[in-house]
């Protein structure tokens, strides 16, 4: 009997060691140059298919992280994107889809406040797609939520945050290159928009498959040069920033945050109700902070930056 229960607790005990050090496996295959507070709250923090890095923190929040740098913000296609500036972000961590509607449904519940109304199911018709019919308050407040549950420090992004993730470095019209929005890259107001309702501004030659919202991610091929998805089309995307239209003459050169103060907040990358002009990537709107529409939603932004530069310079290259 004794003996028995020796073989037993050796056994037990060789089972706990082969536990302990696969987890010090996954830790190490997981190696990568950020800061504690995402490798402790992140399941796992790898490189995606645009060689970017990302953090899976479950529950569907994926981040994908873009390094700090220079880009080319603006455009000469419309007054208020002019000039065309370079500016400088420091490195972020960018959602890779809008928050969903089971994302936006857990801080509901637990805050029982701030909820969707039923009717617009019809345009989310599943837990997948983007969570709509949220003001810019419900949305900072979800992200103030988020770091609450967390311990990291979610916001909105800035406008520049949103531009840069969405592309890139050499001034694209839009996420996935230069050439024209398709049914395969965006989900914007299409054929099947013009099946529904009387959208006289649907682009019928164009069949992108949803009506409406599509689940998030649904557009690989629309993909921006670091992995981010949905930028263009499917919602509208908040950012942190006032919106004024001049503010690129004379805005900073150096992480700019948006105006003191205004009445409207900055909105990108146009919607499934949208025609195209709106999916370019430097294309900017207002909207009051406190409206809520069907087609309009957002995404989170973490500026936790890596713990020392000369680590992110090893792991670029791994
Ligand atoms: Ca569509
Ligand atoms: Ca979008």
């Amino acid at each position: 009997m004794m003996k028995k229960t020796c073989v037993l607790t050796v056994l037990i005990m060789l089972g706990l060691l082969s536990i302990l050090s696969a987890q010090s496996e996954e830790k190490k295959k997981y190696a990568n140059p950020f800061g504690e507070k995402i490798n402790q709250q992140a399941k796992k923090i790898y490189k995606n298919s645009q060689n970017s890095w990302e953090a899976d923190l479950g529950n569907g929040i994926v981040l994908v992280y873009i390094p700090p740098g220079d880009f080319e913000m603006g455009s000469n296609e419309n007054k208020d994107e002019q000039p065309p500036h370079t500016v400088y972000l420091d490195g972020y961590w960018m959602g890779k889809t809008p928050v969903t509607v089971a994302q936006y449904k857990k801080f509901t519940s637990d805050t029982e406040d701030h909820f969707i109304p039923e009717w617009v199911s019809k345009y989310i018709p599943g837990d997948n797609h983007p969570a709509v019919w949220v003001s810019w308050e419900d949305a900072a407040a979800y992200c103030a939520w988020l770091s609450e549950k967390t311990g990291l420090h979610f916001k909105l992004p800035t406008e520049a945050q949103w531009e840069k993730a969405s592309r890139g470095t050499d001034s694209r019209k839009y996420p996935w290159g230069n050439f024209q929005p398709s049914g395969k890259t965006v989900n914007a107001a299409d054929k099947q928009l013009s099946l529904k309702e009387k959208a006289g501004w649907a682009d019928k030659d164009t069949d992108d498959g949803y009506a409406y919202t599509a689940p998030v991610g649904s557009y690989p091929d629309g993909a921006s040069p670091y992995g981010v998805l949905d930028m263009s089309g499917n919602v509208w995307d908040w950012c942190r920033d006032w919106f004024e239209n001049e503010y690129y003459i004379n805005s900073p050169k150096k992480n700019p945050t948006g105006p003191k103060r205004g009445r409207y907040h900055v909105v990108r990358g146009g919607s499934w109700n949208f025609d195209t002009k709106h999916l370019r990537c430097s294309s900017r709107f207002g909207i009051r902070p406190s409206t809520c529409n069907y087609d309009l939603g957002f995404r989170l932004c973490l500026e936790e930056l890596p713990q020392r530069h000369e680590d992110t310079k090893v792991h670029k290259g791994s």
